[in-house]
């Protein structure tokens, strides 16, 4: 049956994104809602063609949704989540705000679809680097259960959101002209530069970027033991996550037997071959719906461990396309 949805955050670089993936994957929307601030109340978007008004979010709106997809940041789920149940519809939330939450499933449709069986109101859709690791790992972790995972990952700057894509674009314009670069979505200059600083510094020396990977990996594998260390790095690339992962596995694993796991799961694909320059490169997985995993190889360093290559669309299986996949579940 055709649902009413909403997207709250229609006009960021996530909105935006899923106007596109609820056209492209034919979701039975019988009618839609774009929701954002006062700034954009009153633009124009267009949906299957057709021109629909962006409404200011007020605490009425979800009046007869069925569904409403949020990513206008943690602050605004935290304020309309109630507004959401009482209305009667669910929320699937791309913010950090509940994802930790007992009685909130967080969930990554290729690895842990039966959580979205008891949600109470509200489905977190986790943090981009974390689904995109998770939904790499899986088919492994299948073969042989993942005692410890070390993560790098190089996180473009649409993951900041639209602004800081176009503070990305106009730095490096401002850069190659010599003129002066005063940062503002970031805590340093990104054109030419890498951050190792992705949200906030916690007690600990790591960034809650970091912390997400270890708290949020646990909780979408059911697996309270998986031992995760990250670092989380800003790069001047406009779309899709890169990760280095080491994944020390509790059986020896050969290559051609995650290989061959790789290339039967779902919503990844393989790029693997060296010898013809093949690999995973963030340029070319945007706005393409599969992780995509290559530079397989033993750790030189441990007994049991393998190196991965992988990048995804961030915005896509990240973010938009990810929680309406959820929403298709539902
Ligand atoms: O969960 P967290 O950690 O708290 O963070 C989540 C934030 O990160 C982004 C996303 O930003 C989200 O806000 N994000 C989350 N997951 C992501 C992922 N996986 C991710 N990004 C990438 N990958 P975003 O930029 O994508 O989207 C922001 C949207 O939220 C709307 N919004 C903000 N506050 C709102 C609100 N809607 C309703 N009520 C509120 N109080 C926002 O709409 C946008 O759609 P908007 O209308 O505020 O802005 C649209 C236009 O206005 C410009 N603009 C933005 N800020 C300002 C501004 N103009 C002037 N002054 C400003 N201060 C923008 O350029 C935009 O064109
Ligand atoms: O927790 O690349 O979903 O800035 C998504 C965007 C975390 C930061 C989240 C980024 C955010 C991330």
């Amino acid at each position: 049956m055709a649902k009413n949805v909403a997207i709250v955050g229609a006009t960021g670089a996530v909105g935006q994104e899923m106007i596109k993936v609820l056209e492209k994957r034919n979701f039975p929307v019988k009618n839609i809602k774009l929701l954002a601030s006062k700034r954009s109340a009153g633009k124009d978007l267009l949906f299957k063609g057709e021109k629909v008004k962006v409404e200011e979010l007020t605490t009425t709106s979800f009046k007869g949704v069925d569904i409403a997809l949020f990513s206008a940041g943690g602050a605004v789920s935290k304020d309309f989540a109630k507004h959401v149940i009482d209305a009667g519809a669910v929320m699937i939330d791309n913010s950090s705000a509940f994802r930790l939450e007992e009685g909130v499933p967080l969930v990554v449709p290729e690895v842990n679809p039966e959580d979205v069986k008891w949600h109470k109101g509200i489905i977190s859709n986790p943090n981009c680097s974390t689904i995109i690791m998770v939904v790499a790992i899986n088919p492994i972790y299948k073969l042989s259960r993942i005692k410890r995972i070390v993560a790098s990952t190089y996180q473009a700057v649409s993951g900041a959101g639209a602004s800081a894509m176009q503070e990305c674009i106009d730095q490096t314009r401002d850069f190659l002209n010599g003129k002066e670069i005063k940062p503002v979505n970031f805590a340093h200059q990104i054109a030419f530069n890498l951050i190792p600083h992705i949200d906030t510094f916690q007690e600990n020396l790591y960034t809650r970027e970091e912390m997400k990977m270890v708290w949020e990996t646990r909780k979408i594998m059911h697996d309270d033991q998986i031992k995760v260390a990250a670092t989380t790095v800003r790069v001047p690339v406009l779309r899709s996550h890169s990760e280095s992962l080491m994944i020390e596995t509790e059986k020896k694993l050969s290559l051609e037997q995650i290989k061959e796991a790789i290339l039967k799961a779902p919503g990844v694909i393989l790029e693997d071959e060296p010898q013809n320059k093949v690999y995973p490169m963030p340029f070319f997985r945007a706005g393409k719906d599969e992780v995509s995993v290559g530079r397989i190889r033993y750790d030189l360093s441990s007994e049991t461990g393998i190196m991965l290559w992988v990048v995804g669309d961030q915005l896509l299986k990240g973010a938009a396309l990810n929680a309406v996949q959820i929403a298709e579940l539902l």
